[in-house]
């Protein structure tokens, strides 16, 4: 099962520390296959233990730190490996819990394709026939819910903006036009032009916090405030693992700032400071609905749907 993740990749991973590493340069990327591949990772790590069995609970933790610090925004990566290391503390594995850790790391993975699947099915349910959907990044849920919506026969339209600096937009363009898909791209900064010919915004997500801010790719923010001035709704896709399970005042969430050299050459900038936040932050006040496997969430209902399904959980490993 798990051999399917790495083959989606093309790739042979050996070690949790090389998955780690395409994480953090994004050649894995994705809220929810970063939580997989996360998963994988401990998988990986506990295939290849050959330390003393009193002390495996302590490495399993370093590495579980290891993947942790990748990519900080995303908490789905966060609860993936909490999920793990929860599953191996309460079967009272912490000796030796080889087996349980691959056992956990494998459901969370199977989790996390059939979370998605009932998300992409209830998205697709609220798209109309002749609706022209307007999306941004790369979202695997909201692709696989515009395939769907299309699949069910409804003529759909997409906008797709570009996503810079890293183009995860044109990613979505392509994946969609394979699939037989009117889609439009566009630069970011034509969104709110083109907003006014859209019936609904659709975006994936990388942290629903406790207050429903919804963090997401950079650019999400203005895009929200675009669909808003156009009065149209936006819609954020989020299975469970991507809402966070942390308590109030653990403080905000990081955003990730990623190498200057993403956007520019520095060199050819003397004395500018260049910035490049890999998220931002849309208050809940923009947003529609949430997403989810569990259904659709009110954003005023985030910190008890958090509250279901974190219930009885450790939050604090990493920490
Ligand atoms: P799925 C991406 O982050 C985008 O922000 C996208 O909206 C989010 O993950 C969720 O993606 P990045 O890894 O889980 O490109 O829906 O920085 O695939």
């Amino acid at each position: 099962m798990l051999q399917r993740v790495v083959d989606r990749y093309e790739k042979t991973y050996g070690s949790h520390r090389e998955v780690a590493c395409d994480i953090e340069s994004m050649f894995i990327r994705g809220a929810n296959d970063i939580a997989r591949m996360a998963g994988f990772g401990l998988w990986l790590f506990a295939d290849g233990y050959s330390g003393r069995d009193g002390e495996y609970f302590e490495g399993l933790l370093e590495a579980a730190r290891y993947l942790y610090r990748t990519r900080p925004t995303a908490v789905s990566l966060e609860n993936a490996l909490l999920y793990v290391l929860n599953c191996v503390d309460e079967a009272g594995d912490r000796a030796d819990g080889r087996e349980e850790t691959k056992r956990a790391a494998e459901e969370f993975y199977e989790f996390a394709v059939e979370a998605q699947k009932k998300v992409a099915a209830e998205a697709a349910s609220l798209i109309e026939d002749g609706y022209t959907v307007h999306t941004h990044c790369n979202s695997t849920a909201v692709v696989s819910a515009l395939r769907k919506a299309h699949g069910e026969g409804k003529g759909i339209t997409v906008h797709t903006t570009e996503s810079r600096p890293r183009y995860q937009g044109r990613i979505t363009a392509r994946e969609l036009s394979e699939a037989g898909i009117r889609i439009k791209m566009m630069v970011d900064s034509a969104a709110r032009l083109y907003m006014e010919e859209a019936d609904m915004v659709m975006v994936g997500a990388d942290t629903i916090t406790a207050d429903g801010t919804l963090y997401n790719k950079i650019g999400t923010w203005q895009i929200a405030l675009a669909a808003d001035d156009r009065g149209i709704p936006l819609y954020v896709l989020g299975e469970s693992f991507k809402f966070s399970g942390r308590s109030e005042g653990s403080g905000p969430v990081k955003i990730e700032n990623r190498d200057a050299e993403e956007v520019v050459d520095p060199g050819a900038f003397p004395g500018v400071e260049i910035l490049n936040p890999a998220f931002d932050r849309t208050p809940a006040r923009l947003i529609e609905g949430f997403v989810t496997e569990r259904g659709v969430i009110d954003p005023e209902n985030t910190k008890t749907f958090a509250a279901e399904v974190f219930r009885g959980m450790r939050t604090d490993h990493l920490h």
